[in-house]
């Protein structure tokens, strides 16, 4: 057993192997220890010291067993994705890494703490034993970004715990604890209290043991689990939401297929065909680059890093309707208080039962326990006098979408809120430079525009005004995080990010069912793209008559004026641009096809056929112009925030990259030239970039 003095030999003692691997022996054991910041990543340099250090530990006579532990907050979190664009060439390459690892004569043990995942746990599965804290986690989420593990996951895995459970981890990507881990034997210990002095004791007794270790790749209790031949068939008809629109699953499920059926050579060599398969898709590109936009928006280059944060620990919300109440649960399940402020007591009784019952959902689902719930209830504090915000950090208003009511609120909040409160406002299109001028502090105002369901979207836009001050904005970014958001900066327009994007993609649809396509054409174009729901479908759910429709103005003069004349208003009415059954099944509506071949009659040019293609082309391209003028108006940040805000608050197909995404692959010229063919100006952004051939996700650097 090793004792601390050893242990603490081996922190001060090791020798290093390169920049971020080294070699320490404790006894008998070498101890192989990478630390590679931020998440220990398989980049060259990590490669080379796995490499280097293990053939260390082989060659040294003292050494009979090997443990391979990382410094910093987690065990290895998975190939560089960095890399995965530019490889380094000097280093080797991972899966010649992953040989040495698994072909290690002497026992070797992957001591696991934070996330061993994707790379980082098939690295772990070419050790002979796994030893993990109790809260760390494990998984093969390579799914997540249009990949599957292809360093040996696929013919592993399986091997340990079954196919069928193996399947259920990699198509649905999500990391399993420790202890369910340790259930089905991939954790062959959890470790309470010190993780390397346990990983060492752990060696010592697989050395005493005298049993010779069995490589992953030689196990057969996993395949030996009972699995049929529907299996394969079977998982794919129960997860076929996973499935949709994705490859990834597809070859995930065949990888498996062969793991089961092919000698362990052959399965590694078919894992190789189907991963080269999914590295060249454009699926996997979109979603690479989306991760690492996710993790860029909260980057704003005129606030250092050092810009100070304003502590928030305890907000308050104005209006208890369907957004304030989703705002307040961000912040309960978050452990902060929150006081909740409404006019009418059933008002506010309603949006109190809202939440709870919204929890004892969770809790039904076992994603909450009864204690957390019970948590989150009694930080909410209900109430119907606004000078109860008087010690609120933070304030967010989300009533009703009236200029005069929200100055009317934030001049009174102006007077309660005590200095140095944040004062936000959830506005989704007003300006948020005239809510701040009914304050005296224009500088503490910002706009948080939450996504409805408020609790489930993760996106929030977080919106400065003109005068809102860096600390406020730095704040807010970070408060995001606390709250599971992702927070894109906005500057102050009709609309900010999303909502402006998406309105020329509702125009470009009502326009384009004057030139032949019906709606249900249009929407199964756009739903076969990857969205979930067409445009007019999506009008249908939201209600015609909501949408600027006044009947005291309507003339007639658009398909949508007269469905709403006739009564035709969506969902409600089980008719709008579809027909609806009881259960709210749509269907095409003879009555709408009519009005809109009526239309199409009296336009300039005969309808005509339009591909899939081209509808989708004919969507796409006025949004991706609304785009290049939010970039050039510095209203965002980047084309990849862009990108990011239509994916988490508009459900944009994540497998698509987005809108800007989209144009940059297809090229600038294209764009261009699409625009003009359907006779829109193409912004001038969008001409200078492509001139300079740069791309949109250059900018700002190029043009
Ligand atoms: C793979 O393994 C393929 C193999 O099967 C086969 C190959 C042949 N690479 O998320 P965070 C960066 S595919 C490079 O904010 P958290 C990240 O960009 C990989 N960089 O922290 C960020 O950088 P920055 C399979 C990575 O605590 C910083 O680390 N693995 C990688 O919320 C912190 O990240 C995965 O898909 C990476 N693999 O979450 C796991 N991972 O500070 C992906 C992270 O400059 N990673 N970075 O913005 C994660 O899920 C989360 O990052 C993790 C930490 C849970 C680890």
């Amino acid at each position: 057993m090793a004792s601390e003095e050893a242990l603490d030999a081996v922190r001060e003692s090791a020798q290093s192997i390169n920049d971020v691997t080294t070699y320490a022996r404790v006894g008998t054991v070498a101890v192989i220890t990478l630390d590679s910041p931020p998440v220990n990543a398989l980049g060259g340099a990590v490669r080379q010291g796995l490499m280097d250090a293990f053939a260390k530990a082989e060659a040294d006579p003292e050494a009979h067993a090997v443990v391979l532990a990382c410094a910093g907050r987690t065990f290895i979190a998975g190939a560089d994705i960095r890399e995965f664009d530019a490889p380094d060439p000097d280093a080797p390459d991972l899966l010649d890494v992953l040989a040495r690892i698994d072909a290690c004569p002497k026992p070797t043990v992957a001591a696991i703490h934070g996330t061993a995942l994707g790379g980082g746990l098939e690295t772990a599965l070419c050790c002979h034993y796994r030893v993990a804290t109790p809260s760390a986690k494990v998984g093969l989420p390579e799914v997540a970004l249009g990949l599957l593990p292809g360093a040996g996951g696929t013919q592993r895995l399986p091997r340990i715990v079954g196919a069928q459970t193996a399947l259920e981890m990699m198509v649905l990507g999500k990391p399993v604890a420790a202890s369910r881990a340790h259930e089905n034997g991939l954790i062959d210990a959890i470790i309470e209290g010190d993780l390397l002095k346990g990983a060492i004791a752990f060696a010592e007794n697989a050395v005493h043991s005298g049993a010779p270790p069995v490589p992953v790749r030689e196990w057969s209790e996993g395949l030996s689990l009972p699995h049929d031949a529907e299996l394969f068939a079977r998982f794919r008809a129960d997860n076929s939401r996973a499935f949709k629109g994705y490859q990834a699953p597809e070859n995930i499920v065949r990888a498996v297929e062969a793991a089961v059926t092919l000698p362990f050579e052959a399965g590694m060599r078919r894992e190789a065909e189907l991963f080269q398969e999914l590295f060249a898709s454009r699926q996997s590109a979109a979603l690479r680059y989306l991760f690492f936009a996710e993790r860029q928006t909260a980057r704003v280059p005129d606030l250092p890093a050092d810009t100070p944060r304003r502590p928030i620990a305890q907000v308050g919300v104005i209006g208890a309707g369907t957004m304030g109440s989703g705002i307040a649960m961000n912040f309960l399940s978050a452990g902060i208080p929150v006081t909740l402020v409404e006019q009418e007591e059933a008002a506010l009784e309603r949006s109190v039962a809202t939440i709870r019952r919204n929890y004892e959902i969770s809790l039904k689902k076992g994603k909450l326990t009864q204690a957390k719930l019970d948590a989150c209830m009694e930080r909410l504090h209900p109430s119907l006098d606004m000078a109860d915000l008087g010690e609120a950090d933070l304030v967010i208003e989300a009533v009703f979408e009236k200029m005069a009511l929200k100055q009317e609120i934030f001049a009174r909040l102006d007077g309660i809120a005590r200095p140095g409160a944040i004062l936000a406002t959830n506005t989704s299109f007003l300006d948020v430079n005239a809510i701040a001028a009914a304050t005296s502090r224009p500088g503490d105002v910002i706009g948080l525009h939450f996504f409805s369901p408020a609790n489930v979207m993760r996106l929030l836009e977080v919106v400065r005004g003109s005068a809102t001050r860096p600390d406020v904005v730095a704040t807010a970014m970070s408060l995001a995080r606390t709250i599971a958001k992702i927070p894109v900066l906005s500057g102050v327009c009709d609309g900010f990010i999303a909502n402006r994007m998406m309105t020329p993609r509702m125009d470009a649809a009502q326009a384009l069912i004057l030139e032949g396509p019906l709606p249900w054409e249009v929407d199964k174009a756009m739903v076969d793209y990857g969205f979930a729901m067409g445009p007019f479908a999506m009008l249908d759910l939201v209600g015609l008559d909501v949408i600027g429709w006044d009947p005291a103005t309507s003339t007639s003069s658009t398909v949508t004026q007269v469905l709403c004349e006739t009564g035709r208003w969506g969902q409600k009415r089980q008719a709008g641009f579809y027909d609806y059954d009881e259960t709210r099944r749509p269907s095409p509506s003879p009555v709408t096809e009519a009005l809109v071949r009526e239309f199409q009659s009296r336009a300039e040019t005969p309808p005509r056929r339009f591909s899939d293609e081209e509808i989708v082309e004919r969507l796409l391209l006025p949004v991706v112009n609304e785009g290049a003028r939010i970039l050039e108006e510095g209203i965002a940040l980047r084309a990849s925030d862009i990108d990011v805000a239509l994916v988490m608050g508009y459900g944009w197909p994540p497998a698509t990259g987005g809108p800007m995404f989209w144009a940059d692959t297809v090229g600038l010229g294209n764009v261009i030239g699409g625009l003009e063919a359907i006779g829109e100006a193409p912004a001038p952004l969008l001409r200078r970039l492509a001139e300079a051939d740069a791309t949109l996700h250059t900018w700002p650097e190029a043009a």
